[in-house]
């Protein structure tokens, strides 16, 4: 009889990791990672951080894991599967981030996206104030790029942005200051248009959407940088890896569901009516 395993046809897909926490609420965190990956097929691992009891509007609770657990995670994960990229989310302590950006941990990650999450959508903080050093001094020069927000990016460059121009500049000190490609987003400036800035190898790049009506943001960072992680695991180039990242949130926030009393993304936009994930 014939061996079925050997003539199958199995398609291969690239291995990513999520280093992040749990949103209980299944909109951001490791859940939109997870459920972004599943409808770009990009086979999906993770290293859990943290614990949290929330849904849109508000955290309740968060519980941090022993740092060492966290370090058990990932080495596994890299030990036994091929991991092409790894991207980092709420990280909450600087014990966690160094244990994430030492040496033999990035020996088995060749492409890290560093989502730089700080507070949420609802304004709960979701990084320890003492641990924004280690983020910069110890994880971002380790990335092959950055994904802040308006408000992130103030903190990483440490002086105030409220223009296209500020934030351009911004990408460039960022960009240049952590040699680390740099994607500034310019959702919070306001305006009709959304800009958002790609800073990479001296190269600037300006990616113009129109603003969404009402949209609710909760997870939109979190689904963008996961597209980003898979679109660089298949190997895109960086710029078309943006775009293709922005227009896969810009789809998923135009046909976002009805869940109960929220309207969190639709990751499955693209995998037929229903779509859901
Ligand atoms: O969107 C940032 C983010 C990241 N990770 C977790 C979150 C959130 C936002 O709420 O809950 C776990």
């Amino acid at each position: 009889m014939m061996n079925q395993s050997k003539t199958a046809q199995h398609f291969e897909p690239a291995v990513v990791l999520s280093i992040a926490g749990s949103d209980s609420g299944g909109g951001a965190g490791i859940q939109a990672d997870v459920k972004t990956w599943s409808a770009l097929k990009v086979f999906g691992t993770t290293a859990l951080t943290c614990v949290t009891a929330q849904h849109p509007n508000g955290v309740e609770a968060i519980t941090a894991l022993e740092p060492d657990m966290v370090l058990q995670q990932i080495k596994t994960v890299c030990d036994h599967f091929p991991v092409r990229a790894a991207k980092t989310g709420m990280l909450y302590s600087a014990d966690i981030i160094r244990i994430v950006a030492a040496e033999d941990i990035r020996e088995g990650i060749p492409v890290l996206v560093v989502d730089p999450v700080m507070v949420a959508a609802s304004g709960a903080r979701l990084l320890k104030a003492d641990a924004v050093d280690a983020i910069k001094n110890d994880l971002l020069p380790q990335a092959r790029v950055v994904t802040p927000n308006l408000h992130e990016a103030e903190i990483l460059c440490g002086h105030s942005i409220s223009s296209l121009d500020e934030l351009r500049a911004a990408a460039r000190e960022i960009g240049d200051h952590f040699d680390v490609a740099c994607i500034a987003k310019g959702g919070h400036l306001g305006g009709d248009e959304v800009v958002d800035v790609l800073y990479d190898e001296g190269e600037e790049y300006l990616f113009e959407a129109p603003r969404l009506p009402a949209a609710q943001t909760h997870g939109a960072g979190c689904t963008f940088s996961a597209a980003l992680t898979a679109y660089l695991a298949q190997r895109m180039l960086m710029h078309e890896a943006v775009q293709s990242a922005k227009r896969f949130v810009h789809q998923a926030l135009e046909q976002s569901l009805r869940v109960g009393p929220h309207q969190p993304l639709n990751f499955g936009w693209n995998s037929g009516a229903a779509g859901a994930q």
